[in-house]
């Protein structure tokens, strides 16, 4: 660790560096940011866009008086340094550690706990609101990456904005990318300001002008700069955002920190809100991150191996599929690359498509699609659809339409950590009438259950994790049924939902295992077979207790007359604030061991 990180551990110590000093800092913050995620893992392209950001937030502003509002929270590294942590850096994402996101429990400069996508316009005029409705007077500054622009809170959030007049600073961080290249007619606008000009090329040009005038030149040019009107002048005008009721400031050259401190220094003492809009690079300062920014946007742990990806065999499916079958259409909300539809996107442009973060409208674009005679896949992750249940309530299922729901990285996510966790879709998938929910046990079923999917002509939902382990044999997908793993000579039944769950029971030696491919319906027939006297029914699910599968299953049998003991493992009633994934698997029961102790416990009871 240089030494100028190790003496700074607070905004207090980065304002008594000088120019010079700073942007030394700046190249240490960069250097420490690409060493520590090389060897923990994490988001290091957008942080590393965002390190002159993130200086000349804290040199101008005051923390944690003012409130820095950095939306998502991946590209927070910096500040996170700057506020006292990089000591905790070698833990990054790790049980023990810091967050790679934003959490209020962790510091008193993280104003909000942030992950998902959008919201911190939202947030800051809440704090706007409440800090005037106080009668207190700090500053707040909400940090929007271009991409999080496209999602419809920061819409909704600009709207109320412009309308209330509240002083506060929207901080755009333009660097064209989302994940993968920006989408939409929001990005091309951007596009639009971008190339129009520069600021310092601007402010130069402005400045040799007005120089030049003969004899009061410099006068005019200081009188320009003291006044707000000034300085404004100094800067393009923008219609949509003045319109709007949001002055607009840009776009400036987001790695010139002195650009940058000058102009947050003037923002500052705005009366209502600003918009300043910064272009930076994504992946700043690391060439390979630079170059590829999509691949250097979340980056593994130097030492992972390589999985089994369920996102492939999506992908490889698409693809096969999709030549004879010209009504596959498939969607995204800016994750294509995670979700496995780059190589369709590639293929079939026609036929993919990005929405932006956008997963609400995503759902209802389904939904049309469907409406319209296509056959619709939304490819998701688990935690990010959680946007769209209204969508999935009133426009899916109410009309009982052929949208198909990939949810990706459901169950226990390990290093995003809380807001990321999978682990909420059973229950509120369950609960939706007219929708099927899935659960496969491994690449070959997921596959089959694709296959299914073609054939089936209603709301359906298939839900697995990351990648898969262990692989078996499949029997032949049927509406409602599940399928027996292993048989036994036992009064111990043990129903998994998915390859996680399953792996666990096919260590307890003697139980019946039984693989719950459908999660709803249930296979009324089998539980019927199993409610006998005596016998222990142990549901095990990647996924909140509460509403989720064991709950389903205890609520059958006892509808059914129950005869038998059910037991539940998944998660509890509380946050899973957890970075591993196998800690909190264990965490919840779905281990050997919490298997065991189930039935250990069953049996001393039985006693
Ligand atoms: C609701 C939601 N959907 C999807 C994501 C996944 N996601 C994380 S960062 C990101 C791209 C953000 O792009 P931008 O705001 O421009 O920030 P940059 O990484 O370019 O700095 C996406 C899609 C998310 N965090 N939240």
């Amino acid at each position: 660790m240089d030494e100028i990180i190790r003496q700074v551990n607070s905004p207090k110590e980065l304002k008594k560096l000088n120019g010079r000093a700073l942007n030394d800092y700046c190249c240490a913050l960069r250097k420490f940011i690409i060493e520590t995620v090389r060897s923990t893992g994490g988001h290091l392209a957008s942080s590393l866009g965002a390190v002159e950001l993130a200086v000349a937030l804290h040199y101008v502003f005051d923390c944690p008086t003012d409130k820095i509002l950095w939306d998502v929270g991946h590209q927070s590294y910096a500040h996170k340094i700057i506020t006292g942590r990089a000591k905790q850096f070698d833990k990054l994402r790790q049980n023990g550690g810091i967050s790679g996101f934003p959490k209020m429990s962790e510091s008193e400069y993280d104003a909000f706990t942030m992950g998902h996508s959008s919201t911190s316009l939202s947030v800051g005029l809440g704090y706007a609101r409440a800090r005037d409705l106080s009668g207190d007077n700090y500053n707040i500054v909400s940090v929007i990456g271009d991409g999080a622009f496209t999602g419809g809170m920061a819409f909704e959030a600009l709207n109320d904005i412009g309308a209330t007049k509240a002083k506060m600073i929207i901080v755009l961080n333009d660097n064209k990318m989302s994940i993968s290249k920006n989408v939409g007619a929001m990005s091309q606008y951007l596009s639009k300001l971008r190339l129009s000009g520069k600021y310092n090329k601007i402010k130069n040009t402005v400045k040799k002008g007005v120089l030049g005038i003969p004899l009061f030149g410099s006068h005019i040019y200081k009188a320009l700069g003291k006044t707000k009107d000034g300085f404004k002048y100094l800067l393009q005008n923008n219609k949509m955002f003045e319109q709007m009721g949001i002055k607009y400031y840009g776009p400036i050259e987001g790695h010139n920190l002195k650009s940058l401190v000058e102009v947050f220094g003037h923002v500052k003492n705005e009366d209502g809100p600003v918009l300043v809009h910064i272009i930076t690079n994504k992946g700043m300062g690391d060439a390979g991150a630079q170059s590829d920014p999509t691949k250097f946007h979340g980056v593994q742990p130097e030492d992972t191996r390589a999985e089994k990806l369920y996102s492939d065999v999506l992908g490889e499916f698409l693809c096969r599929e999709s030549k004879n079958n010209d009504k596959i259409v498939a969607i995204t909300a800016a994750m294509a690359d995670g979700t496995g539809l780059c190589e369709f996107a590639t293929e079939f442009p026609n036929r993919c498509y990005d929405v932006g973060i956008a997963e609400q409208h995503a759902v209802t674009l389904a939904a049309g699609l469907a409406a319209g005679g296509m056959k619709p896949y939304f490819a998701v992750y688990s935690t990010f659809l959680q946007r769209g249940y209204d969508q999935i309530l009133h426009d899916v299922c109410i009309n009982n339409l052929p949208v198909t729901f990939l949810i990706d990285r459901a169950g226990a996510v390990g290093s995003d950590g809380v807001t990321h966790q999978g682990i909420y879709d059973l229950s509120y998938l369950s609960s939706v009438p007219n929708m099927t929910v899935l659960a496969p046990k491994d690449g070959i079923e997921f596959l089959e259950m694709l296959k299914w999917s073609l054939g089936f002509n209603a709301p359906l939902a298939i839900r697995y994790p990351k990648s898969y382990g262990s692989t078996y044999s499949c029997a032949k997908i049927e509406l409602g049924k599940w399928e027996k793993i292993k048989s036994a000579n036992s009064p111990v039944y043990i129903l998994c939902v998915g390859g996680r769950t399953l792996a666990a029971a096919n260590e307890i030696a003697n139980a019946n295992i039984i693989s719950a491919r459908f999660v709803k319906p249930l296979d009324f027939e089998m539980l019927d077979e199993i409610n006998k006297k005596g016998n222990l029914v142990i549901t095990v699910e990647d996924g909140a207790v509460k509403g989720g599968f064991g709950q389903a299953v205890l609520c059958a049998l006892n509808n059914a007359g129950l005869k038998c003991t059910v037991k539940n493992i998944g998660y509890g009633d509380e946050f899973l604030d957890n970075y591993s994934v196998r800690a909190s698997l264990e965490s919840a029961g779905i281990s050997k061991d919490g298997i065991e102790n189930t039935i250990k416990n069953f049996l001393n009871f039985m006693q």
